[in-house]
């Protein structure tokens, strides 16, 4: 019995775009994440005593501005070879014309295999053979299984790819190839790199995407880290997902239907913040908050958006004892009104309603309100401030869609009372 780690996209020091932009980001924290989760993989092999390490391609985010990360991730790698621990890697599409991680010789018990054509590693101390081809370019289109090596008869035999397989959603479709392909090899087990989340694909063959071992912005959301395979005496295999990152991204998105008061809205946020927290085991978090439902309250929210986002955010600072870091709140609630019922009649505001129904159904139609903020655009030369796209029709319904749920409540009356 032997058990291996898969990891893949550790995507070590990938740069944060924009980050700076946001007010309070806990910037060094979501710095260091990638190297921090890559030593919670190190911690994890050392304390669980784990022989072998494979790594699916995409160590590197792209080229290095120094060597400080090439440092680090051999530094980590040394703290697993004095201890006896293997590391056996291919390059993935972000770290395949990494001239410097060329330029440093990695430490011994780390094996990059081949760009050339695939090749074999044999472990000394196991009965395991890593078969696996290291991306020659960039943009690899080329279905690279087919010529990989035929098993070794006797020993458990893992393939080490990175690949799109036959297409993942905001994934570049690179070395594309089916699960057929994977199951005519015969390996044991297919290790594979490139799509961030983490998905069993198939049993038979094994075949597993470790997802990233830390989400790097807010689209690669849940729990990260690698996965950990026993491979038992009688050869069965065990597959389990570690969690090692050490910033969690999330998406909360909270129903607040119905709720009629401010604080209604508050309580339904409070419930789910405190939901989201305990999965975080008290590691830090950016979190992005989703308010959604047809509520009375739309009105109070549709008055002072900035206000009902400052008080999200004092909340979320205040539960998690600052470490959550609130990255975003999407205010999109509905307002508590019968729209069919508003828009009958002649009155100016059924009028009103219909012309904004039409708007929002027919996202063109903005096109002839004339706006053009081209001028405005030019005179704004600061490139932070991104001004609506006009010519974008999801952008045009997105807008007509904002205008309507606050022009709305103010003519049913029911903007008025007093603040809360
Ligand atoms: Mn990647």
């Amino acid at each position: 019995m032997f058990s291996f780690l898969h990891v893949a996209d550790i995507h070590l020091d990938s740069p944060l775009r924009g980050l700076a932009r946001y007010e309070g980001a806990p910037v060094e924290a979501i710095r260091g994440a990638t190297r921090q989760a890559l030593a919670n993989m190190v911690e994890y092999a050392l304390d669980n005593a784990i022989p072998l390490v494979v790594l699916a391609g995409d160590v590197y985010d792209g080229d290095c501005p120094d060597f400080q990360t090439l440092l680090h991730f051999a530094h980590q790698m040394s703290r697993l070879g004095e201890h006896g621990g293997q590391v056996v890697m291919i390059r993935g599409n972000h770290d395949a014309d990494n001239d410097m991680t060329s330029a440093l010789r990695l430490p011994d018990n780390v094996t990059v295999l081949p760009p050339d054509k695939a090749g074999t590693w044999r472990c000394e101390s196991l009965p395991v053979a890593v078969h696996g081809r290291s991306y020659p370019a960039c943009d690899v289109t080329d279905n690279l299984v087919r010529d990989y090596p035929a098993p070794l008869p006797g020993l458990f035999n893992i393939g080490l790819l990175h690949t799109a397989l036959s297409g993942r959603p905001g994934h570049a479709s690179y070395a594309p190839c089916t699960l057929t392909d994977l199951a005519a090899k015969g390996y044991d087990y297919w290790a594979l790199g490139h799509v961030h989340e983490f998905e069993y694909v198939s049993q038979a063959p094994h075949a597993v995407f470790s997802g990233c071992l830390q989400g790097r912005h807010a689209r690669e959301t849940g729990p990260k880290g690698c996965v950990r395979v026993d491979v038992g005496d009688d050869g069965l295999i065990h597959v389990e997902q570690v969690i090692l990152d050490a910033l969690r991204w999330d998406m909360i998105n909270v129903s607040v239907a119905n709720a009629r008061s401010m604080d209604d809205l508050y309580a339904l946020v409070d419930s789910a913040l405190k939901s989201a927290l305990s999965p975080l085991e008290g590691r830090p978090a950016a979190v992005r908050l989703r308010l959604h439902g047809q509520c009375p309250a739309h009105a109070r929210i549709a008055r002072n958006p900035e206000r009902v986002i400052a008080q999200i955010r004092l909340m979320a600072t205040d539960l998690s004892q600052a470490r959550v870091w609130v990255e975003k709140v999407l205010l999109e609630t509905t307002p508590d009104l019968n729209l069919a019922a508003l828009s009958q009649g002649d009155t100016p505001q059924a009028g009103l309603v219909r012309a904004l129904e039409n708007l929002e159904d027919n996202p063109e139609e903005l096109t002839k309100l004339g706006v053009d903020l081209r001028d405005l655009q030019a005179k704004i030369s600061v490139s932070a401030v991104n001004l609506p796209d006009f010519d974008d029709p999801e952008t045009r319904a997105a807008l007509a869609r904002d205008v309507r749920n606050m022009l709305l409540p103010m003519l049913a009356g029911t903007s008025q009372g007093p603040l809360d």
